[in-house]
């Protein structure tokens, strides 16, 4: 009975840590499809971490616990718990040590995947495009370094989120660095996978963070710091656009709103992500 129930224990356990990862696994070929970083990295630390685990899983875990029981447990034999009072040997001790190293050095192994991947989310590239983002209760403006504005506001009594037109233009394949404050309270610009990326915004400090997105369309941000009754609705849209077309409307030679139209998409990236289609982020017009 007992055997039967850490079987059943285990077996779900890992059917609940298969479907729960299966986001994150369809998020490394959305972000690989995309070209979208650092959610690549994040995705590439959290998928090898899970393949890991899993192993461990399967290859020790589950089979310990299933030869222990077939060929250990004895009913009524050794229930009490005697055998705990024998001294330990050298084979037990050799064990023991054995086992703490080999969990140390997993646990090392472990600590360079996500470090190395942190890492590579904070160091911002040399070659970055800097626009400076500021959040207010309830909106954002996005400055770029000729002094063109960008806003983005939400009204959810009249707007549709479809027909949502707030946010920011970037170049294709081109590092952006976001220095960030807030005027009022902290606010956090979140880009939505599968660029993937978090950072706080504070009145009266500058934060940073990067990223960078290979294929041209469009994508989503949102406030994720609860800053008061329209948070839900702090939203904004990055259009990645060529970088030839990002000069000309850089320049003037083209207006916000043509640039907007054209990759603008009526379908969300995390619905098709989640339908299993990858071609996400394409101009669908
Ligand atoms: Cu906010």
């Amino acid at each position: 009975m007992v055997a039967i129930l850490v079987i059943v224990y285990f077996a779900v356990t890992t059917l609940v840590m298969i479907v729960g990862h299966q986001p994150i696994l369809e998020g490394y070929e959305v972000a690989k499809a995309t070209g979208a970083e650092p959610g690549l990295q994040w995705y590439w630390g959290f998928k090898n971490v899970f393949y890991v685990v899993m192993l461990y899983f399967f290859v020790i875990a589950i089979p310990f616990v299933v030869f222990t029981l077939i060929y250990q447990y004895k009913k009524g034999e050794r229930e009490e718990g005697e055998h705990a009072s024998k001294p330990w040997g050298p084979i037990e001790n050799g064990l023991l040590i054995a086992w703490g190293v080999a969990v140390f050095a997993g646990d090392i192994f472990l600590d360079f995947v996500s470090e190395s991947v942190f890492e590579y989310q904070k160091k911002i590239p040399e070659n970055a495009m800097e626009i400076e983002v500021t959040g207010s209760m309830w909106m954002w403006q996005f400055k770029y370094p000729n002094g063109k504005t960008l806003f983005s506001f939400y009204n959810p009594a009249t707007d549709k989120f479809e027909e949502f037109k707030g946010g920011f233009i970037v170049p294709a394949g081109v590092p952006i660095k976001l220095s960030m404050k807030s005027t009022d309270v902290i606010h956090a610009f979140y880009l939505w996978p599968p660029i993937n990326k978090l950072q706080d915004l504070y009145p009266g400090r500058v934060t940073y963070q990067w990223f960078k997105v290979d294929a041209p369309g469009e994508y989503l941000v949102s406030c994720r710091e609860y800053c008061g009754t329209n948070h839900a609705y702090m939203l904004a849209k990055i259009w990645v656009v060529p970088k030839e077309e990002f000069e000309q409307w850089y320049n003037g030679q083209i207006a916000d709103a043509d640039l907007i139209n054209k990759y603008s998409t009526k379908k969300w990236y995390t619905k098709q992500a989640k339908g299993g289609n990858i071609e996400l982020a394409k101009v669908n017009n």
